[in-house]
């Protein structure tokens, strides 16, 4: 029996507003044929197929066409839910796919039984599979009122370690015998992590020790980091089919592969996805950006995706206008690249607050304190305006970081 292992799909996921829709279905498109080609018997798809609870219209249709090609082609499917995805969404139509043999587990259940999924033929299973979900922290019983953030933190290692304890005792009293894996949609300690992890907040910090997956699982199939790695050599993180941040630009991007024969999980391999967008960064001064911009790399089948970053010593109006004027015209006169991201970075001494503010303590301080010493600085009189700006921003921030 051949098993593949993914993650993280983000459907309805925008870079920089730009729809990342065609990169998506031409990646079904590819995978959808070497799952043929390769007889693939499995898919597990380990949390957050979708980017948000609410996903477009689109992204609906691409997840349930792949779906029904898959159940054309025989494979048996498992789903997990991620921390964006919503297990109610992501549940509703579960019985139905479950006449597919498509398995929804969108959170985890209250009878850890019902998240043990026989992989095979129904009267033959060849092994089971622990499909355990994101685990948000209040379904975790160690979890109790009043804990500092540290005892918080240990707390939630504590609980996903019983957690998958418990559903390896499971497996091998429900199904003697039979090789067992899990599915987990987690954050595991030491793991590098990119943008696109970074700007959604990997939900809690505690990562999780390897040491958490009893040994009766002879492979643990990971989400939730995009990078693929392994945590150990059968614990392993497939990352995300297609870049979902410019810091995920230079990555090979894959899926897992590995087999189950007579009672045992060989090794996982990766599948490399053949690059389907370039994204690309241009840096330097202004002249450097102009002459990289000339000088772009061939597309690859969408058109290329562009991060400026201008380097400059010190915040200049003029040069910051005309890098906007460069950024527009180049979109402007372009229709197979698109600088869809442009930031400027200031080297100088007064980028740096602790420049500004050489004696503080910048933890002590409040952001509107650090805010004024800069307007100090730079010598700012009118200045109404900009503090009510920079406390909408930091009302913005505060209010994001609770969602
Ligand atoms: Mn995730």
């Amino acid at each position: 029996m051949k098993v593949w292992h993914t993650a993280d799909w983000h459907l309805g996921k925008r870079l920089h507003e730009q729809s990342l829709h065609a990169d998506q279905a031409l990646f079904f498109e590819w995978m959808l044929g070497e799952i043929e080609r390769r007889r693939v018997d499995v898919l597990l798809v380990s949390g957050d197929a979708f980017d948000a609870a609410n996903p477009p219209t689109e992204s609906r249709a691409l997840y349930y066409s792949v779906l029904t090609r898959l159940a054309a082609l025989n494979v048996q499917v498992v789903v997990t839910g991620g921390n964006h995805d919503s297990p109610s969404m992501l549940n509703a139509p579960k019985d139905l796919l479950e006449a597919l043999r498509i398995r929804v587990i969108g959170e985890l259940p209250e009878d850890l039984s019902d998240a043990l999924i026989p992989l095979g033929p129904p009267e033959a299973p060849v092994a089971v599979v622990a499909a355990i979900p994101f685990v948000r922290d209040n379904a975790l019983r160690q979890i109790t009122p009043g804990l500092n953030p540290t005892e918080r933190q240990e707390a939630i290692r504590t609980g996903l370690h019983e957690l998958f304890h418990a559903a390896g005792a499971a497996c091998k009293a429900t199904y003697p015998g039979l090789p067992a894996l899990a599915m987990g949609h987690l954050y595991a300690a030491g793991t590098q992590l990119s943008e696109s992890e970074r700007e959604i907040q990997v939900g809690n910090l505690a990562g999780v020790e390897p040491s958490t997956f009893p040994a009766h699982f002879q492979y643990v199939a990971l989400g939730h980091i995009h990078k693929p790695q392994p945590v150990a050599p059968h614990i392993r993180y497939s990352g995300s089919p297609i870049p979902l941040s410019f810091s995920e630009r230079d990555q090979q991007h894959r899926v897992l592969e590995f087999t189950i024969d007579s009672g045992q999980i060989s090794a996982a391999e990766s599948v490399h996805i053949p690059a389907i967008r370039k994204l690309v960064q241009v840096s330097g001064d202004l002249q450097q950006v102009r002459e990289r911009l000339e000088r772009l790399p061939a597309n690859g089948r969408l058109s290329t995706l562009i991060e400026a970053r201008l380097i400059i010593e010190h915040a200049d109006p003029a040069v910051t206008l005309n890098f906007s004027q460069l950024v527009e015209q180049f979109n402007a006169v372009h229709s197979d690249a698109r600088i869809v991201k442009q930031f400027i970075e200031l080297t100088g001494d007064r980028s740096r607050a602790t420049d500004i503010l050489p004696d503080a303590d910048l933890k002590q301080l409040q952001p509107s304190q650090v805010f004024e010493a800069l307007l100090d600085a730079e010598g700012i009189e009118d200045r109404d305006v900009l503090r009510e700006a920079f406390q909408e921003l930091i009302q913005e921030l505060q209010q994001d970081e609770r969602a």
